[in-house]
C-alpha cells in the first residue's frame, strides 16, 4: 500500500508548504503530515532525514524523496492524481505551467516584504517594485480568470496546481490591504473562501512561535 508523508514548516508563515499540502488536501489525496518548526537549534537536525536541501516541503512517497514545492507539485500530478493536477487541454496546461514557474521564480520584492503572515492584519507601505509585482500577479489572475477560466471558479477553470501555487498571495494580499482590480479580487476571495485554505489559516493562526522579519522574509 502506498504511503504519502509531506514535510511542512510552521503552517502560519511557510507559503511554500502550503502549496503542495493544499493540492493534496484539495484533491483529496490521504497523506501524513510532519510538522518541523524553523528556525529552532535543531530544525536542521530534524529536517535531515527528510529534505536534502534543510528546507520545507519535501515529500516522500514510497522509497521517493522530492523537495522543492513545485516539483512535488509536479510529481502528485504525475504519481498520484493521473495527471489531473494540470488543466487536461494543452493550452491551457502550457500557460498554468508558465504562471506557476513564474510565481515560484519571480516577485523577489513581495517575497521579502510581504511574507506570508497567517495573524497579519496590517496595511504596508506599498513601493514602486510592489506595486509591479501586485499589478503583475493581478493581470495573470485577471486575465486567466478571463481567458482559461470560465468553465470553474479557478484560473483553468477546475481547482488545479495554479491555484495552489498562488493561493499564499491571496492570504498576504489579505493580510497587508493590497488593492486589486474586481476580476483579481474575485478570484483572491474564491481562494480564501476554499475550506482547505481557511482549515491552513486557522491552524497557523493557532501556532505559537513568532519569528523575526529577517527569517520570515527568507521563508516566503
Ligand atoms: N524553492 C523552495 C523554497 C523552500 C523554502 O525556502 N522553504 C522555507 C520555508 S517556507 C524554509 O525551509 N526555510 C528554512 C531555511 O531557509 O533554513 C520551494 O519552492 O520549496
Amino acid at each position: 500500500m502506498s504511503h504519502t508523508k509531506l514535510v511542512i514548516g510552521n503552517k502560519n508563515y511557510s507559503s511554500w508548504s502550503m502549496r503542495p499540502w493544499l493540492l493534496l488536501k484539495a484533491f483529496d489525496i490521504p497523506f501524513e503530515e510532519v510538522n518541523i518548526a524553523l528556525y529552532q537549534d535543531n530544525t536542521a537536525e530534524k529536517l535531515g532525514p527528510y529534505s536534502p536541501s534543510l528546507k520545507v516541503p519535501a515529500l516522500l512517497h514510497n522509497e521517493i524523496t522530492v523537495w522543492d514545492s513545485l516539483a512535488i507539485c509536479e510529481y502528485i500530478s504525475e504519481q498520484l492524481l493521473d495527471g489531473r493536477g494540470w488543466p487536461a487541454n494543452p493550452k491551457k496546461r502550457a500557460s498554468a505551467r508558465s504562471v506557476c514557474a513564474e510565481m515560484h521564480a519571480e516577485f523577489p520584492n513581495l517575497k521579502k516584504d510581504w511574507p506570508m503572515n497567517c495573524k497579519a492584519s496590517v496595511e504596508l507601505f506599498v513601493s514602486d517594485k510592489i506595486e509591479d509585482e501586485i499589478a503583475r500577479i493581478d493581470a495573470i489572475w485577471s486575465c486567466c480568470r478571463r481567458k482559461y477560466g470560465t468553465d470553474g471558479r479557478y484560473l483553468f477553470g477546475r481547482f488545479s496546481i495554479a491555484d495552489a501555487m498562488f493561493a499564499p498571495m491571496a492570504i498576504c494580499f489579505q493580510s497587508y490591504g493590497a488593492k486589486l482590480s474586481q476580476e483579481a479580487q474575485a478570484y483572491a476571495n474564491t481562494l480564501l473562501a476554499h475550506p482547505h485554505v481557511q482549515q491552513w489559516i486557522e491552524q497557523g493562526q493557532q501556532e505559537e512561535e513568532s519569528m523575526s522579519m529577517s527569517n520570515v522574509s527568507n521563508m516566503y
